[in-house]
């Protein structure tokens, strides 16, 4: 047997390459039914020419996209269409930090912005940058384009952000062979279409990129009121401080949360999305 990795299924078929870059179309050995194993994309595998005959251990996995192994996932946000927004970006980051897997900001699109609208987002950005590393790209100019370069050799990457954001643009400046399908944003709807589809690994610089079609739902009906705040380490880091256990940092008294907010070691604006978002939480229909 030959050891291999999934990098794209397609209707029941997964593409496996191995070690030596040749790709092989396969099904899983009928057996993986009856164990209630369902190979991933990103999974290492075994097979031979015949099937994929098993799954290796796996890191981690993501549900949506249905990825397994992922190194970091990038969080990508442009500057200008569609216009930067912090509440959007918090929005990403819980929805991300659901995962478990490191987390890369990337703002795109900084060309779109005068120096000052952007030393603007920068400067909140910094606080963000004690808890992710966060990057700058204008992928006309390339600029930043090798910084993210560096990050990719030998990982698997999941791309996140809105349709329209950069996502493809960003992979086609840092590798131009890839010739990806970008998107144009639609002026009557003011957001993008879709053009991509299937979950797939694009092989980058040594290493595999997910570029997802964005979220479609960004809402939050995976969580609950109560532990959303377990989603923010910048909050996490001070929960035994609070003076109730389970503190939602809402209307408890003695919480250290809005004391660190009154002194700004947290950022107002992230604790004011933060109550927007545990709000929107609050008033959803619980899904049983
Ligand atoms: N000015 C500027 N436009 C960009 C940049 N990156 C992407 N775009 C444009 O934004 C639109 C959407 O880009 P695309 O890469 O398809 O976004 P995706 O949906 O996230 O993959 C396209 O018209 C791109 O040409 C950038 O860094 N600067
Ligand atoms: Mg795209
Ligand atoms: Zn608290």
């Amino acid at each position: 047997m030959i050891q291999g990795k999934i990098i794209k299924l397609t209707g029941g078929l997964y593409t496996v390459v191995d070690e030596m870059g040749k790709r092989v179309e396969l099904r899983p050995v009928g057996l993986f039914r009856y164990q209630k194993i369902s190979p991933k994309v990103g999974d290492n595998v075994m097979f031979d020419e015949e099937s994929i005959k098993q799954v290796l251990p796996r890191r981690n996995e993501m549900i949506r996209p249905a990825i397994a192994n992922v190194d970091f996932i990038m969080v990508v946000n442009s500057c200008q269409q569609p216009d930067f927004s912090f509440l959007l970006l918090d929005r990403f980051l819980a929805l991300v930090a659901k995962a478990e897997i490191p987390v890369i900001i990337v703002i795109t699109k900084t060309d779109l912005l005068n120096e000052s609208e952007l030393n603007s987002i920068k400067q909140k950005l910094k606080y963000y940058q004690k808890f992710y590393p966060v990057f700058f790209t204008a992928s006309p100019s390339l600029l930043g384009i090798d910084a993210i370069k560096e990050l990719i050799y030998g990982k698997i990457i999941v791309l996140s952000g809105q349709t329209g954001a950069g996502k493809s643009s960003m992979l086609n400046a840092i590798d131009p062979k890839l010739n990806i399908k970008t998107n144009t944003i639609s002026k009557a709807l003011g957001r993008g279409k879709h053009t991509t589809r299937h979950v797939e690994l694009i092989n980058i610089c040594g290493g595999w990129i997910a570029d997802t079609p964005g979220f479609s739902k960004l809402d939050l009906s995976g969580f609950e009121a109560k532990t959303f705040n377990t989603f923010y380490p910048d909050f996490v880091r001070f929960r035994d401080e609070c003076r109730f256990n389970g503190c939602t940092h809402t209307n408890e008294p003695g919480c250290r949360i809005k004391a660190l907010v009154q002194t700004q070691d947290i950022l107002p604006e992230r604790y004011e999305n933060y109550l927007r978002l545990y709000e929107e939480i609050k008033s959803q229909k619980p899904n049983y």
